[in-house]
């Protein structure tokens, strides 16, 4: 009874609407409809920005000005199944030469940006970024325990919220009749309905009233396991500001057919135009279907013209209230049943309806201003969603998107941003873990206090500096300057903010090397055997300044 009354009153419009939902999208599936009919897609225009030039940097600050005034939202409820690993993926080392969590990261990041961005607003006021993470059934107990027993990693608690999300009812037919548990008959069986909850989340717990009445102005949703991700929300904010954009979605060049949404204008024959993401197993029907024989195709560029949707979306508050209280916030959904046979009439297994937060600007009217901003993959996306043995089968020169390639990512762009900024970095070598051929920059980690944006690295390293391909570097602490410093080896240098480090001269010692570990050798624990490699430590250099002054730092 209880389970009812929760499956009810979860549902934006009860169950009665659930079922009504459910009735129409089956029989739109079982009579074969496309939801694109009538639509012709075409090539979106927006933001492309290159990292480092005038503009990039003009963008960054303008982020970081406005950072004071965002809201972030973490959609963490999924199980993570393509990934397979047994806890939750926030609690998964970013990577391991530090260790941090995708949560700590996370966090580090927006406490960052929160205090540059008061500091730029005069250092008067400390507002405090929110935070809310989207659970389910399935993460939120560990989503709490990593949170408590890090002391939110450095967050006021009251500062990070948690709202968790049902699931919804099984259908068993195509009259969407209810599904109950097979092992026992006096429950409805139920599964996730996706990430598209969120917008009603956030609207039915009061959460976005409460934002705009503290004068908040953007809401930025992001995914569980993006590395790589704070180095381009600034810019990406600043691009919002600029263009004022009620909704931004964060785009990376995209190898046609690659198996994420493309973003995609799509003009109605009734005249309706939208700007949204189109999944990628859909582009390509839908493009052959309107004219393009031959699909999803690279052009000169050698990517599809559609950019990838990296599911990380920047909204305009003010619209988005005005827009949910209208839909309260329920999203277009769909649903996909596995038929038993061609007559389309019985299902393999129960189904349910789905939804994805990227269909927000769906319902949108046409006025309303839709955007996205294209950063190169390097900078911007490097998620963690597939197991190993499936990496390893990923095609050649598209991403494997593993724990190996979204650990390598975060070096690989760091030792680009250092490079950008006139430091000598050594070239990568290849190398092979768990089946994936991935290159090996210098390993290179540094907290988000150091540097938050472009202009924060220029002004902390010059070109006198040299990292060898097979150094470390950990960089912990706001005020360390890189002055001439020449590393082969390991270098780990930890600082209170009132402690200016200059790190001078050669430094050289055994280091830390990478040692190959076999994905199924169960001797090692699951968070290393997904990337193959552990990290031996022989020697390094490690200096903690632990009391205010200047000090330097040399071998
Ligand atoms: N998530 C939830 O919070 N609740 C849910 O019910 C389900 C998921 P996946 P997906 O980055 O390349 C998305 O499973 O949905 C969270 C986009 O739709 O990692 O297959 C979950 O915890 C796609 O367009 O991805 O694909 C995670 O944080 C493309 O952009 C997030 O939702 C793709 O991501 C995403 O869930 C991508």
């Amino acid at each position: 009874m209880l389970k009812v009354a929760r499956l009810n009153s979860s549902y934006p419009g009860g169950l009665k609407a659930y079922i009504q939902n459910a009735r129409k999208l089956l029989a739109d599936s079982k009579a074969g409809k496309n939801p694109y009919d009538g639509f012709t897609p075409s090539v979106p225009s927006g933001e492309v920005l290159t990292f480092g030039d005038d503009n990039f940097i003009k963008l960054e600050e303008a982020g970081v000005r406005e950072a004071k005034n965002a809201a972030f939202v973490l959609v963490a409820g999924g199980l993570g199944e393509r990934l397979g690993y047994k806890g939750i993926k926030l609690a998964l080392p970013a990577e391991t030469t530090t260790g941090k969590c995708f949560l700590q990261q996370y966090i580090e990041s927006i406490l960052a940006l929160q205090e540059a961005s008061c500091k730029l607003a005069g250092g008067q006021q400390h507002m405090q970024i929110p935070l809310v993470i989207m659970t389910s059934d399935d993460t939120n107990a560990p989503t709490l325990k990593l949170l408590e027993s890090n002391s939110y990693f450095g967050m006021v608690p009251s500062q990070v919220k948690l709202l968790k999300q049902e699931k919804v009812a099984c259908l068993d037919d195509n009259d969407a009749r209810l599904a109950l548990d097979p092992n026992d008959k006096y429950k409805i069986q139920t599964k996730p309905h996706g990430h598209g909850d969120v917008h009603a989340l956030l609207y039915s717990s009061g959460m976005l009233y409460h934002w705009k009445s503290a004068g908040r102005k953007w809401v930025l949703f992001f995914q569980d396991t993006n590395g790589l991700l704070f180095k381009a929300i600034p810019a990406s904010l600043g691009v919002s500001a600029t263009k004022g954009y009620d909704v931004n979605s964060l785009a990376v060049p995209r190898k046609a057919k690659e198996a994420i949404g493309g973003i995609t204008k799509l003009t109605h024959a009734d005249g309706r135009t939208m700007v949204i993401n189109v999944e990628y197993n859909q582009l390509d029907p839908l493009l052959r279907a309107t004219g393009h024989p031959d699909g999803d195709v690279n052009c000169e560029t050698g990517y599809s013209p559609y950019p990838g949707n990296i599911n990380q979306l920047i909204l305009k508050l003010d619209s988005y209230i005005e827009e949910l209280g209208k839909t309260r916030g329920a999203i277009a959904e769909f649903v996909n049943p596995k038929y038993k046979d061609s007559s389309k009439t019985s299902f393999k297994s129960s189904t349910r309806l789905e939804c994805m937060m990227q269909d927000y600007p769906k319902t949108l009217p046409p006025s309303a201003n839709v955007g996205f901003t294209v950063m190169d993959t390097w900078l911007a996306y490097a998620p963690v969603k597939n197991n190993p043995e499936d990496a390893a089968k990923v095609p050649k020169g598209n991403p494997h998107h593993s724990a190996t390639t979204g650990e390598m990512a975060i070096y690989r762009a760091n030792s680009l941003i250092l490079r950008k900024a006139g430091v000598q970095i050594a070239d990568p070598v290849n190398d092979v873990f768990n089946g994936q051929e991935v290159e090996v920059w210098p390993r290179i980690t540094w907290s988000p206090m150091w540097a938050l944006i472009f202009a924060d690295v220029k002004r902390k390293v010059n070109d006198k500096c040299f990292v060898s391909q097979r150094s470390t570097l950990v960089i912990n602490g706001q005020n360390v300057f890189l002055d001439g410093l020449s590393l082969d080896g390991t270098l780990v240098v930890n600082a209170i903010d009132e402690a200016e480090v200059k790190v001078v001269g050669s430094i050289q010692n055994k280091g830390w090397v990478l040692k190959h570990v076999d994905y199924k050798d169960t001797s090692f624990p699951e968070e290393i055997r997904m990337r193959g490699f552990k990290i031996e430590k022989l020697e390094q250099l490690e200096k903690s300044y632990t009391e205010p002054g200047n000090f330097c730092l040399s071998s």
